[in-house]
């Protein structure tokens, strides 16, 4: 959004800069943090109700069965600083048991993430709960009153998997440094499994997740004066087993031609743009992943069917290793 002077804030400069960038690359590609505007985030509350997308409701079922056995392991009355906290739909439940002293919902999707967090104060009438925007990939300054509390970090629903390998790592290793020693991780990841549940998620039949992929476009032509004729690509969702990931991909149904923020752009037909990667993990994964990054793993939870994991890790103190 420019502000009054008609500058752009340093967000929309980030986003143009990585639009720009991303749409010249040999492979186009758009980072995914840019679907989740405020009709990107609606569109992935529409997607957690969805029959196909069983993440949600299967993390959902897991936080209701162990969210005392966090408040077992890790205690009560930390901070809770949560990434990438969306709706906080799944939240409550987490807060309820580990009655914590403060709730930090950190999110890009500013005005969302404001709503979602007024939406929950009357739950919780004595909660300081204090709304930061921001992307978490940089890094992030916490309220200055959550200073001299333990933190319990929060990172539901498997956007881990949004990143790469390496990226997940060095925003894990972040995390650490934001969060403190003594600190500890509760994260949701979700599991490979069979290829056609996979692809059901990621291409449900009511079409929600090709207008949440497609939202991208209608955000650049509103956002960065674009000419994307959005009619020409389509949704598509593919499984990438050697990364172990879904990919969301647009795809160009004809030859076209179009600008952004005054740059011309050409696509030939069945060429398509990279919008998200969803990474699925293996049953040992997570601990590796996590010690990586400085995280010892204490618990791991799964539902029976082993479709998704909660991850509870602690920071580890630096030690000689052999
Ligand atoms: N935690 C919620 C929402 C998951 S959707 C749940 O489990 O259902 C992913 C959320 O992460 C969105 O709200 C999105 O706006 C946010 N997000 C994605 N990339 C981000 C980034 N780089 N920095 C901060 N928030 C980000
Ligand atoms: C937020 N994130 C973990 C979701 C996922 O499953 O990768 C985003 C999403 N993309 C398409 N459907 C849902």
């Amino acid at each position: 959004m420019a502000t009054e002077s008609g500058t752009l804030e340093p967000a929309d400069l980030a986003f143009r800069a990585d639009v720009l960038a991303g749409l010249a690359a040999p492979i186009p590609a758009v980072p995914a943090r840019w679907l989740y505007d405020r009709r990107g985030s609606e569109l992935f509350e529409e997607i957690t109700e969805l029959p196909e997308y069983y993440p949600t409701r299967t993390e959902r079922a897991l936080l209701e069965r162990h969210c005392s056995d966090v408040a077992r392991v890790a205690g009560t009355g930390a901070a809770v600083v949560e990434f990438g906290s969306g709706s906080s739909a799944k939240t409550p439940l987490l807060l309820r048991a580990v009655d914590p002293a403060a709730y930090v919902p950190i999110d890009i999707s500013g005005d969302f993430l404001r709503d979602s967090a007024a939406a929950l104060q009357p739950s919780f009438p004595g909660l300081p709960i204090f709304p930061v925007e921001g992307d978490f990939m940089h890094p992030i300054r916490l309220p200055d009153a959550v200073a001299n509390w333990t933190k319990l970090g929060v990172f539901p629903g498997s956007t881990i998997g949004n990143l790469v390998p390496r990226t997940a790592v060095d925003l894990l290793r972040a995390m650490k440094d934001t969060l403190g020693l003594g600190s500890w991780l509760l994260i949701g990841m979700d599991r490979v499994k069979d290829e056609a549940v996979l692809v059901r998620a990621y291409d449900d039949e009511a079409g929600v997740t090709a207008a949440f992929n497609l939202n991208l476009l209608h955000r650049i032509n509103r956002e960065l004066d674009g000419t994307i004729p959005i009619d020409a690509f389509r949704h598509r969702a593919i499984w990438n087993d050697r990364m172990s990931r879904i990919e969301m991909h647009l795809e160009a149904v004809r030859d076209l031609a179009f600008t952004v923020a005054g740059k011309p752009f050409r696509f030939a037909r069945g060429a398509s743009i990279h919008t998200e990667n969803s990474h699925k993990y293996g049953l040992r994964d997570a601990r590796l992943l996590l010690r990586a990054a400085g995280w010892g793993v204490v618990e791991e939870w799964t539902d029976d069917a082993g479709q998704f994991a909660l991850v509870l890790a602690e920071a580890e103190a630096p030690r000689f290793a052999p």
